[in-house]
């Protein structure tokens, strides 16, 4: 019987427990740049005993034309990479485990966010039925995604070069390891599905071209830093970001039989509509996960399952019986920095404000009660 406070070896990661903080963008990082209050809010959280096994950062850009949000952060630069070394090593102070999540956004950017106010690039030139956070008069406020231009062959490349070296500075800030960020509806998920791949070229068309820049990204990131050290963040069926494919089973079963030949720390999956409440099993989502999981064992793939959305104390337990090696939890982390020790006692949780999900300062970031500080 596996359970949530028990410790678990994913690749070349010895984790203290089982639960996972997921991947929160916070917009709180001005100019791309890590700082002190990053560092609380994530050495709140780091503890093994009370909080989490295993952090995994918000997602961080890795070029500037990776980015497309306000106010999140990046690790291209050496400013970025030495200020974030005060956060590893404040998660490593208290025991805990971080990797950095690696992200490039594509198409859901916006102009004023892109290096030179350029176009957001993207695998074809298909604007996202979507929106991105800009700060307007010191206000987040959700704008619609500009429209992009399509990548040529010869900068692909590059693209794969910007993942390669942000592995090796994640490495170089302290980072236990790196998760690529290939969900969501962002640069590599828009490659995999084919409503936002029209491209002609070995990037585009049949599932063995969709999926070849992120086998190639994979590739890069394993080889500079060691596949032990390198997750994977997928999500099958979500429509985040204006995602969208008629054969996701198909698809995604090449894309885990590829990752089971990588000795992978992990696969972390998000179930279902990203954030949403768990509606995977019903109707037009079914998705057979069980066989995505097969596909992953059966090429080799041994480094450990993670599931994300929408977990809380049964189903976690209920998972980690069935497939689950490790479970990360999202909206529940913002809200309860003490979320191992409050899971270990199901409860009380505090309640997430959605109010201060984005941007903003120690409100609803830094000032959750833990249940020592609550007594
Ligand atoms: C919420 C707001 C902005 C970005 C994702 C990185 O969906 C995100 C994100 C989530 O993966």
């Amino acid at each position: 019987m596996k359970n949530l406070f028990e410790p678990c070896q994913a690749g070349a990661l010895q984790l203290a427990s089982r639960i996972v903080m997921a991947p929160l963008t916070r917009n709180r990082a001005p100019n791309a740049m890590p700082n002190a209050l990053m560092a609380e809010y994530y050495a709140q959280r780091a503890n093994p005993a009370t909080g989490a096994g295993l952090i995994i950062t918000e997602a961080t850009a890795i070029s500037h034309q990776g980015q497309g949000y306000a106010d999140v952060p990046g690790i291209w630069s050496t400013e970025q990479v030495n200020a974030w070394q005060a956060i590893t090593q404040g998660v490593h102070a208290k025991g805990g485990k971080i990797v950095m999540q690696l992200w490039h956004v594509g198409r859901i950017s916006h102009t004023s966010l892109q290096p030179g106010g350029q176009a957001p690039v993207a695998p074809s030139a298909i604007t996202a039925k979507s929106k991105t956070v800009l700060i307007v008069d010191g206000v987040p406020s959700f704008v619609p995604t500009s429209e992009p231009r399509a990548l040529r062959l010869d900068e692909l490349p590059g693209i794969v070069d910007d993942y390669r070296k942000a592995a090796r500075n994640a490495i170089a800030a302290g980072f236990d390891g790196v998760e690529v960020h290939a969900a969501n509806g962002y640069l590599i998920d828009q490659f995999l599905r084919a409503d936002s791949n029209h491209r002609t070229d070995a990037y585009g068309g049949n599932i063995e071209n969709r999926a070849r820049l992120l086998k190639e990204v994979m590739s890069a990131v394993c080889e500079e830093i060691g596949a032990g050290r390198c997750g994977i963040r997928i999500s099958p069926v979500t429509p985040a970001n204006d995602a969208s494919d008629a054969a996701p089973q198909a698809l995604f079963e090449h894309v885990t039989q590829f990752l089971g030949t990588l000795a992978l720390a992990y696969v972390h999956v998000i179930e279902g509509s990203t954030g949403a409440a768990r509606d995977y099993q019903q109707g037009d989502h079914a998705f057979d996960y069980k066989a995505m999981k097969a596909a992953y064992q059966k090429a080799g793939g041994k480094g450990a399952w993670m599931l994300n959305n929408g977990y809380e104390r049964d189903l976690a337990d209920q998972a980690l019986q069935a497939d689950a090696d490790l479970i990360a939890f999202g909206k529940s982390f913002i809200a309860n920095p003490d979320l191992g020790a409050r899971l270990k006692q199901n409860g009380p949780y505090n309640t997430p404000d959605r109010a201060t999900f984005y941007g903003g300062k120690e409100a609803g970031y830094t000032d959750y009660p833990t249940l020592a500080k609550a007594h």
